[in-house]
């Protein structure tokens, strides 16, 4: 067809499209989250002047992927993010999932560890051996890789704030499996810039944190050239709520910082680069997280050639990718295998290097070997049964796909650009300002699915009238605890304490002079046997900790509902009380122990403050002594514990119990997160108001917590 004909025949659809409906066609365009206008129907003409077409697989820019034969030379690696209670339990574990096709090891650490606290630290109670492995010393290194070969599998670690006691105690448990730091191969996260933005698990501020993050790139790249230093992250930014654009601008954002931050260490950007590692989030919007992946390596490309490498590998951006855990719900569960499987399927036409497929039981518990099998299985199909394998970038030249390349690149930069005016990602990020156009887009996602606009099938569209009951795994915390704290006491038996002492008193002393490295110092510390809490307190001294501030996103919820009914009566109810002898309804929105995920925390605090609630957004990491402490001095009438790592069995009485001993046990305790439906009783019995799961409505969670107050005022 000619350049002329085109729009003539482009007419012609349309009067077909609009008698076929009987509307306007424009109708039919939808926008997208990112502010994308997606139409029904793309052409050649929408190739036309677009920039980056035309490019092969494995040269710059790698639009088409960082391999010139991609999976057709050899897949990607199917790495399972795993790792709960023990050590021991952890590594059998792995050694199943490699045996069962898995081709790469991934650390999940419980939240203790990632705050840098050992297992026997009084405030971490409640979070030992949940959400991951608790490592309190290379002993529990050395059991977590018993009899994997850590020369030949690599091994991806999820830490950031623990990072230099954590790599040091992998880089030492290695030496004593007699491989050495060259030989090891894998990656740590190491991205503490979006740990202040949405993940928080940070233990030092800023400046500290990024010196951390140079001194691990500087190390790995002298001493570890197989290791990845570094997983440049925008997985939990969509995970928080974002969009993808801003998934993608803030990502590369974050990239580009973190290479300035090393060349101002003194390195040359062709000894690093190519060992930068990046992780993305696939969603629902399948077409669009095909092309971000795209898009993401065409931008990186462009950011680095800013810092004029020689090497070509220094340009390319290699990616893992997690299917994501937001996009699963609690109700009719075996639903998340279906969005798993698409979701994976995206992530593969996108051309990720490496990926973990979700088990569906990932929006209640941790994976039981049957769904874990079922989320590995997932990988495999596609590997082996479809065929996917055998053609590089198979989506190229799509109308649809190219031009979402195009556009999703374009606006990204827009992003990019805009931080860069703000002074780059560090000063954006202690700003607030990516967190909170990340929690504007959260609120209003969630009110686009409380309202039905965003459909979840199972959740707001045909729901189960009643829903079986699935399998869980349950984690004895007590168990793990005990059984940590014992190891951790015969470490500290058996050390040289004097040993000890020094390699501290060096670490220390590396930190403060900001004279040598810190990873360097910390591998002899963790030779002595320090332990990770010891470790991270020694640079607790020297950096401080870090206090993030809670904000409250306005007018986001309360703007998606304005004028509906349903909830101009709930303001209006809670307008009504404002006149009453007690006064407008107080609530503590509360996070105890190290569970950072406070997505749902600040989507609450925003939708019931714009219900006329007053909100108290209580800080992170509080013990349950301390969130009673905050509640009497702000003298609410409910606290709200948001809990997603789960803490809940133990922290959750505990706050009951504390506020009763204050004499307050008129505050109405309610909670919500991820809170299997099993434990419901347990915390009810408990003296828990009302439990809010997954999948929640708010304004049903607003109306539950207002027929509570109403009921059980004070005075
Ligand atoms: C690859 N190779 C090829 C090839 N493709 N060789 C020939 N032909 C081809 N077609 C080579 C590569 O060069 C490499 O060798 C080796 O094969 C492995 O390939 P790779 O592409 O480097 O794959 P992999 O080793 O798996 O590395 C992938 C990443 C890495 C680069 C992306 O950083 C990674 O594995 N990341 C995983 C991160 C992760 O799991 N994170 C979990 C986060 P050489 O190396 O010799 O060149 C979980 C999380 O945060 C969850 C949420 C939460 O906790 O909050």
């Amino acid at each position: 067809m000619t350049g002329r004909e085109e729009p003539k025949r482009l007419d012609d659809w349309r009067k077909l499209a609009e008698r076929e409906i009987k509307r306007d066609a424009d109708t039919l365009t939808w926008e997208t989250p990112e502010g994308i206008n997606v139409k029904p129907l793309y052409t050649e003409a929408d190739l036309q002047g677009l920039p980056h077409l035309g490019s092969l697989p494995g040269l710059a820019p790698f639009t088409r992927g960082p391999r010139a034969t991609m999976y057709a030379g050899r897949p990607w690696t199917i790495r399972q993010y795993a790792g709960f209670s023990t050590a021991e339990e952890s590594n059998a574990f792995y050694r199943r999932g490699l045996a069962a096709g898995q081709q790469g090891v991934s650390v999940a650490f419980d939240l203790a560890t990632h705050r840098g606290y050992d297992s026997d630290h009084p405030r971490v109670e409640g979070d030992v051996g949940k959400a991951g492995v608790a490592i309190d010393s290379v002993e529990d290194m050395k059991i977590l890789f018993d009899g994997i070969p850590l020369g030949e599998v690599s091994v991806s670690m999820t830490m950031n704030g623990a990072v230099i006691p954590v790599l040091a105690a992998f880089i030492v448990a290695g030496e004593e499996q007699g491989v050495s730091g060259a030989e090891l191969s894998g990656t740590i996260q190491n991205d503490v810039l979006k740990e202040f933005m949405v993940r928080n698990t940070y233990i030092y501020p800023p400046e500290p944190s990024m010196r951390i993050v140079a001194d691990i790139i500087a190390y790995t790249a002298s001493e570890m050239p197989r290791f990845n230093s570094i997983s440049i992250s925008g997985y939990h930014m969509q995970e928080a709520g974002a969009t993808l654009v801003q998934e993608l601008a803030f990502t590369l954002a974050d990239g580009r910082e973190y290479v300035r931050a090393a060349l101002k260490r003194g390195l040359d950007v062709d000894a690093f680069a190519g060992r930068l590692s990046f992780f993305f989030a696939i969603g629902m919007n399948f077409f669009m997280e095909a092309a971000k992946l795209r898009a993401a390596r065409l931008l990186w490309s462009r950011i680095m050639e800013e810092f004029a490498p020689k090497k070509a590998s220094s340009l390319m951006l290699r990616t893992h990718c997690q299917t994501s855990g937001v996009s699963l719900a609690e109700q009719d569960p075996y639903n998340n295998i279906v969005r798993t499987a698409y979701e994976a399927l995206a992530a593969v036409l996108g051309g990720t290097q490496s990926l973990h497929t979700n088990s569906f039981d990932e929006a209640i518990a941790l994976p039981t070997d049957f769904s874990a099998r079922i989320a590995r299985n997932t990988q495999l199909i596609l590997q082996h049964e479809t065929g996917v394998t055998k053609t590089v970038d198979p989506l190229a030249g799509s109308y649809y796909v190219e031009s979402l390349t195009a556009e999703l690149a374009e606006k990204a930069w827009a992003l990019i650009e805009d931080v860069e005016g703000r002074g780059g990602m560090t000063a954006a990020v202690a700003s607030g300002y990516p967190k909170r156009l990340i929690e504007e887009a959260a609120t209003r996602r969630q009110a686009a699915v409380d309202r039905g606009d965003a459909v979840i099938v199972g959740v707001n569209r045909h729901r189960l009238e009643e829903e079986a009951p699935i399998d869980t795994l349950e984690i004895d915390n007590t168990a793990v605890r005990e059984s940590q704290i014992a190891r951790l006491e015969r470490v500290r038996r058996q050390r040289d304490p004097e040993r000890v002492a020094q390699t501290l008193a060096r670490l220390g002393e590396v930190a403060r002079t900001g004279e040598g490295n810190l990873l360097e110092a910390a591998v002899e510390a963790a030779r002595a046997r320090a332990t990770v809490g010891e470790i991270s307190d020694t640079l607790r001294e020297a950096f401080g900790d870090h206090a993030a501030k809670a904000d409250v996103v306005r007018d986001v919820y309360g703007v998606a509902y304005a004028g509906e009914p349903e909830y101009e009566t709930l303001k209006a109810r809670v307008a009504g009380l404002k006149t009453r002898p007690q006064g407008t309804p107080r609530i503590l929105v509360a996070k105890l122990g190290q569970d950072g995920h406070d997505r749902g925390a600040h989507v609450i605090a925003s939708a019931f403050g714009d219900l006329g609630f007053d909100v108290v957004a209580g800080p992170l990491f509080q013990t349950p002594d301390e969130a009673v402490d905050l509640a009497l001095a702000e003298k609410v009438h409910v606290v709200g514990v948001s809990s997603l790592a789960a803490g809940h069995k133990t922290l959750l009485p505990q706050l009951v119990e504390r506020l009763k001993a204050r004499g307050a046990d008129d505050v109405i305790v309610v909670c919500g997160g991820v809170i299997p439906r099993r434990d419901y009783d347990f915390l009810r019995a408990a003296g828990i108001a009302a439990v809010f799961g997954p999948g929640t409505n708010v304004l049903d969670a607003a109306q539950t917590v207002l027929d509570l107050v109403e009921g059980r005022r004070r005075n």
